[in-house]
């Protein structure tokens, strides 16, 4: 069949969200929780991507506490070219900075720490007795995942040791986790769980990806805390997904090293190549709006995206339209000889939450491979390890 049009496929979605006052979500410039703009003393610098471990910190704190604030996007060097506004505003260039009553906080521990004393804490606090060892393990986790994943290991016996240390540290935090009646680390939930939050994450998605170590399925009481993280509305706004993950961090890590092992190569080869679904990255129930969803992002920008991509504008519009018109129809409809590598450059770009939800680009890229497969195996062109100027956004305003 040919591929309905884009006005056509345009009636088969009606997704919407209020960005300003309904849940989290990722495109917001303005969070207002029913408040008004007069209520706003504070702006969040944080990346285009969503991809900085420490602003999903903020982030995810402010809406936690439902905080009034403005989200002003910067870009990471990895990705393209520091905003020179923002290098006036804080000249290092990190992020994330938030501005409060127009004074700039840099580092994500003040930041908390400043919010607090303005907001008082999340549950207990940053200088929570209680708290304070808690953030000291996160570090020490941390640690042992970067000397795990991010340096190439010397031998076989090196590359298990790495792995024990990491280990023993997650049996520290299983430990904490159970010393708890609940599932959160404290009797009630707060900040320190927002502090694991961003890396345990991606540590999740590495592990699972480089090393064949599934983190989440492999420990009873992680299982249970991302669970129960997943239950809050806050949260799944933030989450990424492990395809994401696995390629956005090699460029700010300095690298991510794979250890060759089967487990390893089959984690790989799914997380690269679907089937996305049932992947250790999500386990909440799929909503019954991802297709929907999937589908509104990818209308609202696909000028941009066919743009971007490599091929043949004319080509890979045909090709996206039955990609799409497969996923909401079912129907089979055989794209363009030639748009295989197209449709996959598209897949393997998909970001998770910056475009959309975890399970929306699960059924986009499984559209995406199955419409691909129908004309070929070509992969579009790889992606990259050392940065990811592909990802430029100045590309797509
Ligand atoms: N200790 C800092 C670390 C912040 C940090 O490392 N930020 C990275 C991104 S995750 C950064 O801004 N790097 C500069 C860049 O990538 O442009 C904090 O807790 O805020």
């Amino acid at each position: 069949m040919t591929p309905l049009s884009w006005t056509e496929l345009e009636a088969l979605t009606d997704f919407e969200v209020d960005r300003v006052n309904g849940p989290t979500n990722a495109q917001a410039r303005l969070r207002l929780f029913g408040k008004t703009e007069s209520d706003v003393r504070v702006t969040l610098y944080r990346d285009n991507h969503a991809w900085c471990p420490y602003c999903q910190k903020i982030w995810l704190w402010l809406e936690e506490k439902q905080i009034p604030y403005r989200i002003e996007k910067v870009t990471m060097f990895c990705y393209g070219e520091k905003e020179s506004w923002y290098k006036r505003k804080v000249p290092s260039g990190m992020l994330p900075a938030i501005e409060l009553d127009g004074r700039i906080i840099t580092e994500s521990d003040d930041i908390l720490i400043a919010l607090e004393r303005v907001y008082g804490p999340l549950g207990l606090g940053m200088e929570n007795p209680a708290v304070i060892p808690l953030r000291r393990l996160e570090r020490l986790l941390f640690r042992a995942w970067c000397t795990w994943l991010c340096y190439p290991a010397s031998s076989a016996k090196a590359e298990q040791h790495n792995r024990n240390q990491f280990i023993s540290v997650v049996a520290q935090v299983e430990k904490a986790l159970a010393s708890t009646p609940g599932p959160y680390f404290l009797d009630e939930f707060g900040t320190a769980d927002v502090i694991f939050t961003p890396y345990v994450e991606r540590m999740n998605a590495s592990l699972y990806y480089y090393k064949g170590y599934s983190m989440r399925e492999e420990n009873p009481r992680f299982a249970d805390w991302f669970a129960a993280m997943e239950t809050r509305p806050t949260y799944r706004g933030t989450q990424s997904d492990f395809h994401t993950h696995v390629h956005d961090l090699p460029p700010q890590m300095g690298g991510c090293y794979e250890n060759g092992e089967p487990q390893m190569l089959l984690n790989k080869a799914r997380v690269d190549n679907g089937p996305w679904a049932g992947l250790p990255d999500v386990m909440y129930p799929e909503p019954e709006t991802s297709r929907a969803e999937a589908l509104h992002r990818v209308i609202k920008h696909h000028r941009n995206i066919i743009r971007v991509n490599p091929a043949d504008d004319k080509l890979f519009d045909e090709a996206l339209r039955c990609a799409l018109t497969l996923m909401m129809t079912g129907e089979v409809c055989t794209p363009p000889a030639g748009s295989d590598a197209a449709l996959r450059y598209l897949r393997d770009r998909v970001n998770v939450p910056r475009d959309m939800s975890i399970y929306a680009a699960k059924r986009l890229r499984e559209a995406l491979e199955e419409t691909a497969a129908l004309v070929g195996d070509g992969q579009g062109s790889p992606i990259l390890l050392k940065h990811r100027r592909d990802q430029d956004p100045a590309n797509f305003v």
